[in-house]
C-alpha cells in the first residue's frame, strides 16, 4: 500500500513540476515532440546499477528507464520519493523532473542475493 502511494506521489510530483495538467500530460505522451523527456537507461544487475551515478539537471524532465536482466530488482530514492519494481523483460520507467540540486542516494530495496545490501547508486542534480 505504501509502495503504491509513493509511486502515485512521484508521478503527480513529476507532472506538477512540468506544469502540465492531466490533459496536457496525455498529449505530451501521445506525440513524439522535441520536448520529449530525455531517457536515461540504467541496468540493475547483481549487485550494481550501471551506471551507478546519474547526472541530471534541475528542471530538466527525464525518464529513468530501468531494466533487470537477471532477477527482480528494486529502485528506491527515499529523499526524492521515487520507487520502482524492476521485473526482467519489462523496463520500469520512472518519469522525474528534479526540482532541487543535490546528491541523492538510491538503492535496491528488493532482496536479490548476497550482495544486495551494497547495491546502491546516486543521482547528482546540478543547478
Ligand atoms: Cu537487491
Amino acid at each position: 500500500m505504501r509502495r503504491r502511494l509513493l509511486l502515485r506521489g512521484a508521478g503527480a510530483a513529476a507532472a506538477g513540476a512540468a506544469g502540465a495538467g492531466l490533459a496536457r500530460h496525455a498529449i505530451a505522451q501521445a506525440s513524439a515532440s522535441a520536448a520529449a523527456p530525455r531517457v536515461v537507461p540504467v541496468v540493475a544487475r547483481r549487485f550494481v546499477f550501471i551506471p551507478n551515478e546519474v547526472t541530471l539537471k534541475k528542471g530538466e524532465p527525464v525518464v529513468l528507464e530501468f531494466t533487470a536482466p537477471e532477477v527482480v530488482m528494486g529502485f528506491f530514492a527515499p529523499a526524492l520519493g521515487l520507487r520502482a519494481v524492476i521485473v526482467p523483460g519489462t523496463p520500469a520507467r520512472v518519469p522525474f523532473t528534479p526540482d532541487r540540486a543535490g546528491r541523492f542516494d538510491f538503492l535496491c530495496d528488493i532482496f536479490c542475493g548476497d550482495g544486495h545490501e551494497g547495491m546502491s547508486g546516486r543521482l547528482v542534480v546540478l543547478d
